[in-house]
């Protein structure tokens, strides 16, 4: 159901966007979401964010002063220790002004954030009608109960009302995108960039994924006709040249994604765009298919591949994807001229070191044939909520017990009770050699004459050593790190360049 707008009701909403470790990916589409219907409702929505607003605590705090409620959302890691700096300090100012969390964490840890004093109620999953019924609610001065979706405290008590379903995405309004200045976005990124999401949900049920839990595996999508009217209105309105699209899984529908393609072509409307797909589907799409989805403007492809040992993928619960189509995934974009990405999660439970190296292996052979393909590696790391916690509660893992632990949790390796001591620098060292040989494969023309040199004369050891899985006495190692610094670890999402803290983690 669209909202419907109610005379009468008004007051000021604030939103808060907290610091996250990487450079922005453009405005939060999730508060620019859940602002769409407050302001359709006539509230008056601010938006705080860390990215364009440094002295953002003084911001929402000045705002607050005379606002209904401050919103905040929030992922696991690093977005967690400003978030509850700055909400306690409106707390200390307004006890009376409820705060209230929304997004990934706070909708899959929901009990033990809500025990938190700096709290007072959660919106559980999608926010745009919920958090609207609640603001309603307070303009009103009236009780919080019987809102779906919405967990909260009632005094000492707390309580959870039942789960909303996931709505028809067609049904909500649109983001509210002129609520931010697009500009000073691109004056912090040096990127025109808006993030935009045509679809919501993924059919599959990877078992160290959360978003069966969030979305209950419901796809579902904006039709191609508005994907192309909407970003055909909105990349000229704020001089846009890159959309990263944040859909789940964004192929799942194909004659959809052929047609949003098609439809921009015709458009005439140039940007670069990207998204988050599975191979299988790519792998089930022909050359010339994905040749029009790059003649659209898509430039960059990330794949949840994993892993390429079939026993990791079964644990993992991929068995809808197969060794065969990740590498048909790679040579249909690499065909294309679309820069694909790889992610690779390395220490899932059950994983052998037999397992990893076959990966390695796997993924070196793919890297040698396909020139345009990038790696970003990861060790494992359990978020809240994920389908496989009760086994690795079994095997030893510890999860954190407020929202304060959860602020590190997502960066420490050490939490893996099978992946300790020696097993680990293995590991460590066998990663550093899969990115050193990558580094040297990219390594191009415009590199200084010495450093290439350097590289070509550490490259047949270092694919010997992966073919081999051999790696005493590092001295390709040694050498590169004097000649340069050679690994760059990536967000296992973004692909965005890990600060050095979270670099430590592989
Ligand atoms: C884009 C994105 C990011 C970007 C966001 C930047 C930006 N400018 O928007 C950044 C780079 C921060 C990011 C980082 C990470 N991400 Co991320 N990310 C995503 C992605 C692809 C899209 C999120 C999005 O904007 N969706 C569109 C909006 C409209 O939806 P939404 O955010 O869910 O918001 C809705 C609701 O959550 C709710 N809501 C959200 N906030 C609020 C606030 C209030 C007050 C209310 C009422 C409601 C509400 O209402 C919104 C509208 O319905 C999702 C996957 C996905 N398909 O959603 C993963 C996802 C959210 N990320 C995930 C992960 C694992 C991470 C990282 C931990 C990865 C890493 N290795 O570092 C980091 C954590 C942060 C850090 N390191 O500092 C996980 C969830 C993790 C978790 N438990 O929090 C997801 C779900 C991917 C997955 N399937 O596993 N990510
Ligand atoms: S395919 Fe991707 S989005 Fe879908 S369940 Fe698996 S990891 Fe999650």
């Amino acid at each position: 159901m669209v909202p419907m707008k109610r005379a009468g009701l008004e007051g000021k909403v604030v939103l808060f966007y907290p610091p996250y470790a990487g450079p922005p990916l453009g405005a939060p589409l999730s508060l620019l979401s859940v602002a769409g219907s407050l302001v359709e409702a006539g509230f008056q929505v601010r938006l705080s964010d860390n990215y364009i607003d440094a002295d953002f605590e003084r911001a929402v705090l000045r705002e607050t002063a005379d606002a209904l409620c401050l919103g905040i959302s929030i992922l696991t890691g690093p977005m967690i220790s400003e978030t509850i700096r700055v909400a306690r300090e409106v707390k200390k100012l307004r006890p009376e002004m409820p705060v209230i969390f929304g997004g990934w964490h706070p909708s899959l840890a929901v009990d033990q954030t809500l025990r938190e004093p700096y709290v007072d109620a959660i919106v559980r999953g999608q926010g745009e009608i919920t958090f609207l019924e609640l603001v309603q609610r307070i303009a009103r001065g009236e009780g919080w109960h019987g809102i779906a979706g919405l967990s909260f405290k009632d005094g000492d008590q707390i309580c959870h009302e039942p789960t909303r379903h996931v709505a028809n995405i067609n049904d909500l309004p649109s983001p509210a995108y002129d609520l931010v200045d697009h500009g000073l976005y691109a004056a912090v990124s040096g990127k025109r960039q808006l993030a935009y999401t045509s679809s919501v949900g993924c059919p599959y049920q990877c078992n160290y994924c959360t978003d069966q839990v969030f979305y209950k595996r419901r796809f579902n999508a904006y039709r191609a006709e508005r994907v192309v009217s909407d970003l055909a209105e909105l990349v000229p309105r704020y001089d846009i040249t890159e959309v990263p699209m944040f859909d789940s899984n964004f192929l799942v529908d194909r004659r959809r994604a052929l047609a949003i393609a098609n439809g921009i072509i015709e458009s005439g409307v140039k940007f670069r765009w990207d998204f988050q797909a599975s191979t299988d589907f790519v792998a089930r799409m022909s050359d010339d298919e994905v040749a029009l989805l790059a003649e659209s403007g898509v430039w960059h492809i990330g794949f949840g591949t994993e892993s390429a040992s079939r026993d990791v993928l079964d644990l993992m619960n991929k068995r809808f994807q197969t060794v065969e189509q990740m590498e048909e995934a790679a040579r249909k974009t690499d065909r294309a001229g679309i820069h694909a990405v790889f992610n690779i999660i390395l220490g899932y439970p059950g994983e052998t070191e037999a397992d990893r190296q076959k990966t390695f292996r796997i993924m070196s052979d793919l890297a040698k044939e396909y020139s345009d393909l990038s790696f970003s590696p990861n060790i494992f790391t359990p978020y809240p909520g994920i389908p496989i916690w009760p086994q690795l509660k079994e095997m030893g893992v510890r999860e954190p017990q407020s929202l304060k632990e959860w602020e590190t949790f997502a960066l420490g390796v050490n939490v893996l009770p099978w992946l300790q001591g020696e097993e680990l620098q293995r590991l460590r060292r066998s990663l550093e050699y899969f990115l050193l040989n990558n580094q040297i494969r990219k390594a191009t023309k415009t590199l200084p004459w010495l450093r290439r040199n350097i590289r070509r004369v550490v490259c047949a050891p270092v694919r010997w050593r992966i073919r081999k899985n051999s790696y005493s006495f590092p001295w390709e190692l040694w050498l590169s790190r004097t000649v340069e610094k050679v690994i760059t670890h990536r967000s296992l999402l973004t692909g965005q360049t890990l600060t050095e803290r979270e670099q430590e983690v592989c």
